[in-house]
């Protein structure tokens, strides 16, 4: 198994990047933001409690995202690996899955993380918004509140990680496929 965790900013490109990733290595994707705006679509309760955080820019409480992907996990016995993305995001987070992946007796191999000017991040979220039809992208203090969530919250995340070495940073900014070689190359490196 080979479990990665793709991180980065709002707007980094990790679910641009993962679409591509998953395609290439047969991963699992365990998008939490996938999730939560699945469960919005269906107006569960979850979704509804989720889009009372994201419309504002914060992140959903961590023993909501915790359970969701624990249940991810559950439902897929037989992944040849794991793409996090979007996941962890807190220092919490990152604990409870090192469990659920210790349960499993398979670790995170890597953690890839984008790294992107706060500049290009707000470009890329507006022009999103354009389009997307998500609330959170449309409102430019909406985003400058992801952003702060990432450098109060999720930055640790990478901290985290570090302790173990299990740390890359890659270069978020350029083309698509020229990032997505850049994710490649780290990756061939270490299966
Ligand atoms: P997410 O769904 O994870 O999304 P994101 O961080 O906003 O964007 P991502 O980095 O995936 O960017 P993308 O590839 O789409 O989170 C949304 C919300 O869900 C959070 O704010 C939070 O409220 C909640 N949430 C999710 N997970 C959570 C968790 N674990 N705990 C608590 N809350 C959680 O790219 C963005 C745009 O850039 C796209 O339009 C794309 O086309 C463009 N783009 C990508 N690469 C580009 C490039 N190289 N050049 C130019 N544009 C590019």
């Amino acid at each position: 198994m080979f479990n990665l965790i793709l991180f980065g900013p709002p707007g980094s490109g990790k679910g641009t990047q993962s679409e591509k990733l998953i395609s290439r290595y047969g991963l699992k994707h365990l998008s939490t933001g996938d999730l939560l705006r699945h469960e919005i679509t269906r107006n569960t309760p979850l979704g509804q409690e989720a889009k009372s955080f994201m419309d504002k820019g914060s992140l959903v409480p961590d023993e909501v995202v915790i359970s969701m992907i624990g249940s991810a996990l559950d439902e897929n016995q037989d992944a040849k690996g794991f793409l996090f993305d979007g996941f962890p995001r807190t220092s919490t987070q990152a604990e409870a899955l090192d469990k659920l992946l210790e349960l499993k007796k398979t670790p995170i191999a890597v953690m890839l993380a984008l790294d992107v000017s706060e500049d290009e991040l707000l470009k890329r979220l507006l022009i999103r918004g354009e389009t997307s039809g998500r609330s959170d992208d449309t409102n430019e203090q909406v985003i400058r509140a992801r952003i702060k969530e990432y450098h109060d919250k999720t930055l640790v995340v990478a901290d985290y990680y570090r302790k173990f070495r299990k740390v890359v940073m890659v270069n978020g900014e350029g083309s698509v496929d020229n990032i997505f070689q850049r994710l490649c190359i780290e990756i061939d490196s270490r299966r």
